[in-house]
């Protein structure tokens, strides 16, 4: 089996002994590796039946330690990279090292795609499962390789959450931005706000019934994502995408009087009271809140498409609420309109979403992100957004980013080549967004998402290469197998040969 994400290196000795999963394997781990063995091993036991128990290492009996275990260790002097790993495959047994945690759950993932496709697939049962011997020797190019799910145009289940969260985790992702609030619906729990819940989140695209989450559900979602490896990213988008707010509560409004709840797919009609104090006291207790819910080091405060507020409102709406941020002890992250202002606390994240090649006046304002001393995320849509329509098919997606978007367009762009003066220090990473306006339920996540997720996955991790569309289609054919095992609705696209 390949591996996608391309890995730094990968040698293989198909001469040699290969390693063989059997009903005695055992899962040795290091203490602080102890959620990712526990995590491999649900998941192999059920699609093994084998029983997989987790033991610290240095408790094996010599005699039956011989071949078949799989050791997760950390030793930070692997690589100063966070994420980075070697995994061994041998007749002798598994090892994966990790420079840190993360490292260890990365290879864990190697692992996966190294075992027959079949072991995401529920009671499959483990005829012969060898891995030939290889070494994987590996480290991520971007610190934030990251999605995103729009919760606000329809809402998405905590258990719908987590298997995104899963789906993610396997590409070696590790940052799930969750857009929490827009127009039509405000999706989280507030102490003391009440309505923003109640009549906030009772709308969604089309009329759905919407939903939100209480903050125990709030903390499922952070839980199992950390257990993963994958940082949480909450976006509160202000100061425009606000209707729920301002259907909620009439005085956040400049004249006072509630908005209808909205359920189209317009956008840049609302805006929040630039000049009340109120705006900002209301928006102090949500950040303030938010953060103490968030063990991630960033809030997203959105800031994109602010059509309805006056330019000079928005610089002054861009210094206050970027302050506001940085109180709260994290590091905002702000759509890359912020960078208009001038004046952002120092360190503010720019998210690009404007094209591969820049529409006037967009670059600018992400370089001034890192004029600011800040970094920035690189979503460009007509590459990286996923609710992009597909150019064979028209039953879900959008075309306004230059679309429909092919599954090669997605994989074949490189971040440091889109704006001048913000190269590969600058970049913090790459981040795929799925926007939900056409998106009802999972079955349609996951046709948009997959295969194109596996684009940014591998420009996130691999290293900086001329890409390669004919290297990677062969690839994405393999992975794909495991998606059809794992019950993935994903979009067979003629661009591609799958393999089943
Ligand atoms: C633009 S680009 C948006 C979203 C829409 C999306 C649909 C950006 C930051 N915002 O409000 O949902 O297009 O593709």
């Amino acid at each position: 089996m390949s591996l996608l994400p391309r890995p730094v290196s990968q040698t293989t000795d198909a001469s040699a002994p290969p390693f063989r999963l059997s009903a005695h394997s055992v899962i040795r781990t290091d203490p602080s590796a102890a959620t990712t063995a526990r995590i491999l091993a649900e998941a192999l036991r059920a699609s093994t039946g084998f029983a997989l128990p987790v033991e610290p290492i240095g408790t094996e009996e010599v005699v039956d330690s011989v071949g078949t275990d799989i050791t997760l260790s950390i030793d930070p002097s692997l690589s100063t990279t966070s994420g980075a790993y070697r995994l061994t495959a041998a007749a002798s047994g598994v090892e994966i090292v990790g420079a840190d945690a993360d490292g260890v759950h990365h290879g864990t993932q190697t692992l996966r795609q190294l075992l027959p496709p079949d072991n995401w697939a529920p009671m499959a049962g483990a005829q012969d499962w060898i891995i030939t011997a290889t070494v994987v020797d590996d480290a991520p190019r971007f610190a934030y390789r990251g999605a995103m799910l729009d919760v606000a145009r329809h809402f998405f289940t905590v258990a719908q959450v987590q298997r995104f969260i899963d789906q993610i985790a396997a590409l070696k992702l590790n940052h799930l931005h969750l857009h929490l609030t827009d127009d039509q619906g405000w999706r989280l729990e507030i102490a003391g706000w009440p309505e923003l819940t109640r009549i906030g989140a009772a709308t969604a695209v089309g009329g759905g019934e919407g939903g939100s989450y209480s903050a125990d559900d709030y903390r499922a979602i952070i839980e199992y994502a950390t257990a993963r490896r994958v940082t949480i990213v909450p976006e509160i988008d202000v100061p425009g995408h606000t209707n729920a707010v301002l259907a909620a509560y009439p005085e956040l409004n400049p004249d006072g009087v509630a908005r209808e709840p909205y359920t189209g797919t317009e956008v840049g009609f609302s805006s929040l009271d630039i000049h009340a104090e109120s705006t900002y006291e209301f928006l102090d207790d949500v950040f303030t809140q938010l953060a103490a819910m968030t063990p991630g080091p960033y809030l997203h405060l959105g800031g994109d498409e602010a059509l309805a507020t006056p330019e000079a409102d928005f610089l002054h709406f861009a210094r206050r609420v970027s302050e506001l941020v940085a109180t709260t002890g994290k590091t905002a992250i702000a759509w890359h309109e912020f960078g208009a202002s001038r004046e952002l606390a120092s360190g503010t994240i720019g998210q690009y979403w404007n094209y591969v090649s820049p529409e006037h006046g967009h670059a600018d304002k992400l370089r001034s992100f890192v004029d600011q001393g800040g970094q920035v995320v690189m979503s460009p849509a007509d590459a990286a957004y996923l609710d992009m329509q597909y150019p064979d098919i028209a039953t879900a997606g959008l075309t306004w980013a230059d679309g429909p978007t092919s599954v090669e367009r997605s994989a074949v762009w490189e971040p440091t080549d889109i704006v001048e003066g913000v190269g590969e220090q600058d970049i913090l990473g790459v981040e795929a967004p799925l926007w939900t306006e056409t998106v009802p339920d999972v079955q349609t996540l996951e046709f948009l998402v997959f295969p194109r997720i596996a684009s940014i996955a591998e420009i996130g991790w691999s290293e900086r290469r001329a890409p390669d569309w004919s290297d990677f289609r062969v690839r994405l054919a393999e992975l794909a197998q495991s998606w059809s095992a794992a019950g993935i609705a994903f979009h067979r696209s003629p661009e591609v040969s799958w393999l089943d």
